[in-house]
């Protein structure tokens, strides 16, 4: 069988050859093995890329200890369902939703500047967990090198902006602009690599007008829809608000766009603890690559259980799934 590779595919691996540095070759690498099709005839180029991604990986650690810090603090390996990662100018709240959602040791301070490197927080939403982010801030001036290549391979992006400042409008500019200036977009709508050279990178994202809570925060709210809100999502929260803040988990599980599927082994009760996280629009082919990672097992056919779906009904092996879809595979 051909291994067929789709064209985002040859845009990273462009863009890989065109990569000046590590952390841009571990970007376009991470996309390229993305969007390589898992199965027996990529085999060879699955084990090349792994080869390549290791060697990228081993660079950026090498060239850290060149320099006085050991190892790029941007380099964080994703855990659990997705990884959204923040940005935001000084002091409009960054820490603050990521302490407040996770066990991360983060350091909230009332004076800019108080986030030196970024830190990884674990946000429980029901029954699995979302890496977000803390970010050291960027302005107009400054972007914290190795920043941007963070910002290529997450699965999500929020800009955070803290909508009680009379600043607020230039601060979300000055986010949007250095995504723009590396071709970078944020879209309400599933990550896509660029569709031609030079082309955007499109991540799902939105601004977060943060610190609602404080007075004449609406005002300002209103000019920043007007003058932001057909290029991006606007979502007022307000870190220092419990009720706000709870409504997070499940903005982000919406924002990484992954759905959770529960395999039922034949012959026995489904898994109901672990799901299998996939992308949204995955089909049965997409789960069993997943549930047989490493195995070379054949499909036969599935049954399912879902809103959709007939108890145990059986379904084609292209049938697209849905979140909470619970699946009986059989295998050769
Ligand atoms: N009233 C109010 N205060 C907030 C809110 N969010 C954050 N703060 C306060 O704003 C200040 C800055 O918060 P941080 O979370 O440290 O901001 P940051 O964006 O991480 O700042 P840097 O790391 O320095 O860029 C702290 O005093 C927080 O308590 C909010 O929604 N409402
Ligand atoms: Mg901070």
């Amino acid at each position: 069988m051909a291994v067929n590779l789709t064209p985002m595919y040859h845009e990273a691996d462009e863009r890989y050859r065109a990569a000046k540095t590590p952390e841009d070759k571990l970007a376009a690498l991470e996309d390229m093995w993305r969007e390589l099709p898992k199965h027996k005839a990529s085999e060879k180029l699955q084990a090349e890329l792994k080869k390549k991604l290791s060697a990228a990986r081993k660079a950026i650690q090498k060239g850290g200890k060149k320099g006085t810090s050991q190892v790029d603090p941007f380099y964080i390996p994703k855990t659990g369902a997705g990884q959204i990662v923040l940005i935001g100018t000084p002091n409009v709240g960054k820490s603050s939703i990521v302490g407040g959602l996770s066990k991360a040791h983060v350091k909230i301070t009332d004076f800019p500047y108080g986030t030196p490197s970024p830190l990884p927080g674990s946000v429980s939403y029901e029954d699995i967990q979302i890496q977000v982010i803390d970010t050291p801030p960027v302005t107009a001036e400054h972007v914290p090198p190795g920043f941007p290549g963070l910002w290529r391979s997450a699965d999500a992006l929020i800009v955070v902006a803290d909508v009680s400042s009379d600043t607020v409008l230039e601060d979300i500019e000055t986010c949007l602009n250095h995504l723009a200036e590396r071709n970078i977009e944020l879209v309400d709508g599933p990550r896509q690599l660029p569709q031609e050279p030079g082309g955007a990178l499109k991540v799902p994202g939105l601004v977060f007008a943060n610190k609602i809570d404080f007075a004449g925060a609406t005002d300002n709210l209103e000019m920043v829809r007007e003058l932001f809100g057909a290029r991006v999502r606007i979502e007022p929260i307000s870190a220092s608000d419990p009720e706000s803040m709870a409504r997070l988990p499940e903005l982000f599980f919406n924002l990484i766009r992954v759905i959770r599927i529960y395999a039922k082994p034949p012959g026995h009760k489904p898994d109901l603890e672990e799901p299998f996280v996939l992308s949204a629009g995955s089909d049965v082919h997409e789960l069993a690559r997943k549930v047989y990672r490493g195995h070379d097992r054949k499909i036969r056919s599935a049954r399912g259980w879902g809103d959709d779906l007939a108890d145990g009904q059986n379904i084609h092996l292209d049938h697209v799934l849905h979140d909470g879809d619970i699946v009986e595979l059989h295998a050769d």
